[in-house]
């Protein structure tokens, strides 16, 4: 699946792993799979886990193809809201919104590239008093949306997301995930959930993660162990995605 491939990767691991966001041991996923890893976005509560995890969201919302740059040279988001599925997406939205201003301000980007992309939220109980609706945030209707979410697994979470954006009149515009599990979706189905995503969606929407299963293996050797390292290869030749 398509990883972005950036510096912040080096960074980010050992911050995920040194917090627990990124933990192994034996855990039952939300399919009822038995997994050797887990990954805790609830965990990301402090400033320097946030600021990490919206750096890597916004690195990949600012580059192609979720951004034009013309013959000029001015880079154009080609969407209008990040949408972040309640609960674990809402502060997720809110911090990339804010991260991709910041880091415009600081880069020599033409100042105002971000000001006007709005961050936009479902609530999980419908309102009856007060303004109404269930979205909070930037009204969804005629809008390009990107979802930002967690973890992606057999894409239940992605699917009911882009069933909200649909509802309210939004179009949905790109995905971008921290963790791909990359596993297949079930027996009948060997693509993994962001195959499937991309199938239904169509080609022409991005959908991306920042890190995969792949990442994982590869890379943590020297963190995590051997014994750990070989639980996920296992893991990834019973469940991993075929295609
Ligand atoms: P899907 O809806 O199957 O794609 O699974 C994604 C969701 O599973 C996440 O939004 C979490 O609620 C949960 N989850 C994790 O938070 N971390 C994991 O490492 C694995 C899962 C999971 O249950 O698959």
């Amino acid at each position: 699946s398509p990883s972005a491939n950036q510096d912040y990767k080096a960074s980010l691991l050992p911050l995920l792993i040194s917090n627990n966001v990124l933990s192994f041991g034996t855990y039952v996923l939300k399919s009822g799979r038995e997994s050797p890893y887990f990954f805790t976005s609830s965990l990301l509560h402090t400033a320097p886990l946030l600021r990490a995890t919206a750096a890597a969201y916004a690195s990949v919302l600012s580059t192609e193809p979720f951004v034009t740059t013309n013959a000029d040279g001015i880079t154009k988001p080609n969407f209008d809201i990040i949408f972040g599925p309640a609960y674990k997406g809402i502060p997720i939205c809110a911090a990339v919104t804010n991260e991709l201003a910041v880091r415009d301000s600081l880069a020599a980007a033409p100042q105002g590239t971000w000001d006007n992309v709005s961050y936009s939220f479902n609530r999980k109980e419908a309102k009856a008093h007060g303004e109404g609706g269930n979205i909070v945030g930037a009204p969804l209707k005629g809008k390009r949306v990107v979802v930002v979410d967690d973890v992606i697994t057999a894409g239940t979470a992605l699917r009911e997301a882009v069933g909200i954006i649909e509802k309210e009149g939004g179009i949905v515009a790109g995905v971008v995930v921290l963790l791909d599990r990359e596993e297949r979706v079930s027996d009948a189905e060997p693509k993994s959930a962001i195959g499937v995503a991309q199938r239904d969606l169509g080609e022409n929407i991005p959908i991306r993660s920042v890190i995969g299963l792949h990442d994982l293996i590869e890379k943590l050797g020297d963190q995590i162990g051997a014994t750990e390292i070989q639980r996920l290869m296992d893991y990834r030749a019973r469940y991993g995605e075929k295609g």
